[in-house]
């Protein structure tokens, strides 16, 4: 008896040439305007050109197979590139006799987690084969030790008077206000994780941001991480590190967003700047992530 394991993850372009047809699934099927799509050619460039999710992902899939062994087939399915949710389920369909879902994101909202496991759900009962999917793990004890190690860490790196009285900002990616009903545990969580490493960290300064927001016009979730390190330096703090706990790689959101755009404003406003390093294929937290598999199963 096999038990599939389905990781979804975000998905990246497998090539510069690729990006428009990412960016138009990215849009629902509505394809980027020029001026969109050499925005997002522009990133990834400025990160080398590179599309560090894709190892990064694959790298995470094989540490759970490694952990989870016999008795489990782990496959990948992505929300917006290949292989797309539904082949992951169709492949694990062939041999398997039931499915675990597992999001490599921590946080649930119905438009983020939920749409993974809605797709997962479909393509499972046009299998005919059972699936249940993990919501969340925002309060993984070894993703919160992870944390606190790597926040600690990235202090560190800050000048010695600036150390201790630096704020530490934790971000998620932001969402569109309309799309987080009341209900929706997005926001919660988030100050959860948050709350939960600063105790651990004994932080003196911390706080919540949001990050990557659409260029929309409508209101996405805010305050935003740029906003969040100008009032921050006019307010008279010491340094500022961000820590990308809604994310698990240092895939473009972290590569450009922080690494290259948060920096920048940081160095704009005189404050001295550290980001923390994100799970990617930590053994430990994806031994913890293989060991939440196996209870579903249990
Ligand atoms: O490295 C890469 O190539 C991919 C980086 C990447 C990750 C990621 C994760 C999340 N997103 C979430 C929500 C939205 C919503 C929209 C949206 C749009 C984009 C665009 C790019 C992009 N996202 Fe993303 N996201 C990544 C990249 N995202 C590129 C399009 C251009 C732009 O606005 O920058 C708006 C469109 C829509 O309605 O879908 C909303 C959330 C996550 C974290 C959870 C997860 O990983 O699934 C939430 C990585």
């Amino acid at each position: 008896m096999t038990t599939g394991v389905l990781a979804m993850a975000y998905g990246t372009p497998s090539s510069r040439e690729q990006v428009a047809e990412y960016y138009t699934d990215i849009r629902r099927g509505r394809p980027p305007t020029d001026e969109q799509l050499a925005d997002l050619t522009m990133r990834y460039d400025a990160i080398g050109g590179t599309f560090p999710l894709r190892e990064i992902t694959q790298r995470q899939v094989a540490a759970l197979q490694e952990a989870l062994g016999n008795g489990f087939r782990v496959e990948l399915g992505q929300k917006h590139a290949h292989p797309f949710v539904e082949d992951g389920v169709a492949s694990l369909a062939r041999d398997c006799d039931r499915i675990v879902g597992l999001v490599l994101a921590p946080h649930y909202s119905a438009v983020s987690v939920g749409e993974y496991a809605r797709r997962a759900a479909a393509a499972a009962a046009t299998h005919g084969i059972p699936i249940e999917t993990i919501d969340s793990w925002h309060l993984l004890p070894d993703y919160l030790n992870f944390l606190t190690d790597a926040v600690l860490a990235a202090m560190a790196t800050l000048p010695d008077d600036v150390q201790r009285d630096a704020d530490v900002v934790f971000t998620a990616h932001s969402l569109p206000e309309k799309s987080v009903g009341p209900e929706d545990p997005y926001p919660d969580q988030l100050r959860a994780t948050a709350e939960a490493v600063a105790t651990q960290a004994d932080l003196f300064r911390w706080t919540l941001a949001w990050q990557s927001a659409g260029r929309t016009p409508d209101p996405w979730l805010g305050p935003d991480i740029l906003d969040v390190i100008r009032t921050r330096a006019e307010e008279g703090a010491a340094g500022v590190v961000v820590c990308a706990c809604g994310f698990t790689a240092d895939h473009l959101e972290v590569a450009y967003d922080l690494d290259v755009e948060a920096r920048r404003v940081a160095e704009e406003v005189g404050l001295p700047f550290a980001r923390v390093a994100s799970v990617n294929d930590d053994r430990t937290v994806l031994n913890a992530l293989a060991d939440l598999v196996r209870s579903r199963v249990a």
